[in-house]
C-alpha cells in the first residue's frame, strides 16, 4: 500500500465547486489505510455468501454493458467526529456495471438482506484492526437502482486513488459506503460485523444508533466566496448546490446570519445529482453580512443550525 497510512486530500472548498460535474482534479481522496496498487491480471471479483459463488475477471466485467450514473459523492467526515461538518462533496459521472443485474445472474438466496463489500485495504484504525475495509448495504437500496461496480470516473478509467480497478458506487449514500479496490461481495442475512459497520460510521440515537447510509439534506454556497467584497446597490446572486438521498424540495437563503430566510429558485431533482439554487440579492448597506442557506428534503427534514454533519453553511461577505 502506498503510503502505508491514511490519505486525506481535499483539493476544493465549496466556493470552488462551480461546475455541475466536479472535475476529477477537484475531487477529494480519502483512504483509511493508504492506496493499494492492483495488478489487473491478478485481480478478480468474488461473489459469495447467499449468492453464487461466482468469480469475475476484470475483462469479463469491462465487457458488460456500461451504465453511466451522475451522483453526489460526499464524505461523511471523520468517523471519530461525526457531528463536525466537513463539506467534502462533489457531483460525479460514474461508469460501470449494474450490480443488481449482475447479482440476478449470479443467483441470490431469498434469505439475503445485506450486501457486504470488501476492499483490498486493511490495518489498524483508531484502536481497532481489520484485515479488509468492509462496508454493508441493505439489499433494499440495491432494488432502488443505479448501484454500480464502477470502473470509470468522469469518462476516464478509475485511477488508483479512486479505487482501480473496480469500486462500489452507492448513489444517495455517503462516500464511506462506496468501497474502493473491491475484491469481494458477500450476501448475508445480517449486517457485517467489522469496525467500519459496527464501531465507526454510526450516528448516536435517540432512538437507536443509525448507520451512516443515506445522505441527509444539505446545501453549500458556491457564490459569493468567503470574504468576497460586494458593491452596495449592485445586483448580486447567491447560488450553490443542494442534495439529499431523496432529493431537495426547497432551499431557503438568509442574508442576516440566519435570522430570516426566504425561498431561492431551485432546479428540479434529476436522478442522484445535486440541484442548483439561486437567489437574487441587492446589498443595501455597507458593512459585513453573513449568508446562510438551508435545504429542506421532500420528507420535510431540514438542516440543523450547528453540531451536525449537515449543519447550515454560512459565508461572510463584505459590503462596500
Ligand atoms: N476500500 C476502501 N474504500 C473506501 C475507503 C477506504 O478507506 N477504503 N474510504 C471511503 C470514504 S470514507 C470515502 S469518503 C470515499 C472517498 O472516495 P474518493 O477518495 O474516491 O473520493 O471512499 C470510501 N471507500
Ligand atoms: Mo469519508
Amino acid at each position: 500500500m502506498d503510503p502505508a497510512q491514511g490519505v486525506r486530500r481535499i483539493p476544493a472548498a465549496p466556493h470552488q465547486l462551480t461546475g455541475r460535474v466536479t472535475p476529477t482534479a477537484q475531487l477529494f481522496t480519502l483512504a483509511h489505510f493508504g492506496i493499494p496498487r492492483v495488478d489487473p491480471l491478478q485481480w478478480s471479483l468474488t461473489i459469495d455468501g447467499l449468492a453464487g459463488p461466482r468469480r469475475f475477471r476484470l475483462d469479463e466485467l469491462l465487457a458488460r454493458p456500461k451504465r453511466i450514473v451522475e451522483a453526489v459523492h460526499q464524505c461523511a467526515g471523520n468517523p471519530l467526529e461525526p457531528a463536525v461538518p466537513t463539506r467534502r462533496v462533489a457531483n460525479l459521472r460514474w461508469g460501470g456495471v449494474d450490480l443488481a443485474a449482475l447479482l440476478d445472474e449470479a443467483g441470490t438466496d431469498p434469505r439475503a438482506r445485506f450486501l457486504w463489500s470488501y476492499g483490498l485495504d486493511g490495518g489498524g484504525f483508531a484502536g481497532t484492526r481489520c484485515d479488509w475495509y468492509v462496508k454493508d448495504l441493505p439489499l433494499a437500496r440495491l432494488a432502488g437502482g443505479d448501484v454500480l461496480l464502477a470502473h470509470e470516473l468522469n469518462g476516464a478509467p478509475l485511477s488508483a486513488e479512486h479505487g482501480y480497478p473496480l469500486r462500489l458506487v452507492v448513489p444517495g449514500h455517503y462516500g464511506t459506503n462506496s468501497v474502493k479496490w473491491l475484491w469481494r461481495l458477500r450476501l448475508a442475512a445480517e449486517r457485517a460485523d467489522g469496525p467500519f459497520t459496527t464501531t465507526f460510521y454510526n450516528d448516536p440515537g435517540p432512538p437507536a444508533r443509525r448507520p451512516v447510509w443515506a445522505l441527509a439534506p444539505e446545501a453549500v454556497i458556491v457564490a459569493p466566496a468567503p470574504d468576497a467584497v460586494l458593491a452596495v446597490g449592485r445586483p448580486a446572486e447567491i447560488r450553490g448546490w443542494a442534495w439529499s438521498f431523496g432529493g431537495i424540495e426547497a432551499v431557503e437563503v438568509s442574508t442576516d446570519g440566519g435570522a430570516r430566510f426566504a425561498p431561492a429558485a431551485l432546479e428540479p431533482r434529476r436522478g442522484w445529482a445535486w440541484q442548483g439554487f439561486a437567489f437574487p440579492w441587492q446589498p443595501a448597506a455597507t458593512g459585513e453580512a453573513v449568508l446562510a442557506v438551508r435545504a429542506i428534503a421532500a420528507d420535510g427534514s431540514a438542516q440543523p443550525p450547528q453540531d451536525a454533519r449537515n449543519a447550515i453553511h454560512r459565508v461572510r461577505v463584505f459590503l462596500r
